[in-house]
């Protein structure tokens, strides 16, 4: 069905709407406007990237910290899509990066498609807080570019060059009359893209920061996934069991998650949904912990290290020296609590419980020197 003259105007009126809304409540949209929010922006266009990569798209990774604090960051994936939008009559790409939420709307059932980022709010967002942005894209034979002021489209995609390559780069200068600050700091984008990097096996991000003399270069790949993530975390601790315990399924909800125990005191359990870590946990957690206990307790009892009359062994107890992340991927997220860090979909905690059950059972009977040496330390506690 055609549509009228005016219901176009009204659509476009509507997406500048959109993006107004967002300059006057970036709060609403990315949690403050202090350094934090400024250090959001970037995780929001990374997403991007990370959402190609883990369609199986994109290897490489590339975000710059260009002089006078702009950024800039490039991959090498399929290229943001270029045909004009049936409804809107403009580019995909551009409205991607104008309308609300336009984010993941297409790109059809192909690959595994999750919403990411703390507020999931996309690329329109981020172009909203912008003073200007510039994307350039490879695709189809051909490099496009289009530009932004403040969210409004200054230049609409076009064509202006042909290329070989595929991929997509943004390079942006956030507000500086919404952000409290501009400067962005290198040890928090380096965290962040470090554990980024640990989440997406394979997948390669390098940062670089040009304000320096002297630039200053990380670069994170890890093979080995969540087990390189808890190695790198009990790098300097002893080590119950020398190769992490590492569980994988792909399912209805993937789930991943390593574990390894240490001789110290403290629980190290991170939580992760679609990337985000869950500081509060939620329902993913949950089904861990359960697992957890319920595996131990079970293998003590039918290995006679719990005698009949001996009482079931504490949740708490078992936790003591591990070092754990668990990593799933859930296409609805419903966020709770204080932070809206908490995963509160129900479904997750069986998934989670059902596969550590199976996979933690099996793996201990196969390494019995493992589960006695950590019950010991348990039953000592
Ligand atoms: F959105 C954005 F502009 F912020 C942005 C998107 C920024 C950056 C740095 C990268 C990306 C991006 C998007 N990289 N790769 C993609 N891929 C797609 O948008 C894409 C490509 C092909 C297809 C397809 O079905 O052919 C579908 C999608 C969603």
């Amino acid at each position: 069905m055609e549509k009228f003259e005016h219901e176009y105007k009204a659509d476009q009126i509507q997406v500048l709407e959109g993006l107004e809304a967002v300059r006057k409540r970036p709060g609403m949209y990315i949690g403050s406007v202090s350094a934090r929010g400024l250090h959001h922006l970037v995780y929001e266009i990374v997403d991007n990237s990370v959402d190609e990569a883990l369609a199986g798209y994109c290897k490489n990774i590339h975000v710059t910290i260009e002089k006078g604090n702009i950024i800039r960051v490039e991959d090498d994936g399929r290229g943001i899509p270029v045909d004009i939008h049936p409804k809107t009559k403009i580019s995909a790409a551009e409205t991607v990066y104008t309308v609300l939420h336009a984010g993941g709307k297409f790109g059809g059932d192909s690959g595994y498609k999750v919403s990411g980022g703390l507020h999931g709010v996309g690329s329109s967002v981020v172009n909203a807080l912008s003073t200007w942005t510039e994307v350039t894209i490879q695709r189809d034979g051909g490099i496009y570019k289009m530009s932004f002021e403040r969210g409004k489209t200054v230049n609409s995609l076009k064509k202006i060059g042909d290329s070989n390559k595929t991929g997509t780069m943004v390079r942006f200068l956030a507000d500086d009359t919404i952000f409290e600050t501009l400067n962005y700091e290198y040890e928090i984008l380096e965290n962040r893209l470090r554990e980024m990097a640990f989440l997406t096996k394979g997948l390669r991000i390098t940062l670089t920061d040009e304000r320096e003399e002297t630039p200053k270069k990380s670069d994170f790949c890890y093979e080995g996934g969540l087990v390189s993530f808890v190695e790198y975390l009990n790098k300097n601790k002893e080590k119950l069991n020398t190769k992490p315990i590492y569980i994988e399924k792909n399912g209805e909800i993937p789930i991943e998650i390593a574990i390894q125990y240490t001789t110290s005191y403290s629980e190290n359990i991170y939580s992760f949904v679609n990337n985000i870590n869950t500081i509060e946990g939620g329902t993913h957690l949950e089904g861990f912990k359960r697992a957890l206990t319920k595996v131990f307790n079970d293998y003590a009892r039918s290995h006679n290290i719990l005698k009949e009359k001996d009482s079931n062994l504490q949740g708490e107890d078992i936790r003591e020296g591990i070092t754990a992340v668990i990593s799933v991927k859930v296409k609805e997220p419903q966020f709770e609590g204080q932070t809206k860090t908490k995963l509160g979909n129900s479904e997750v905690t069986g998934a989670v419980q059902s596969v550590m059950n199976e996979e933690l059972s099996a793996f201990l009977e196969e390494n019995p020197s493992v589960a006695k040496s950590v019950l010991e330390k348990c039953i000592s506690a």
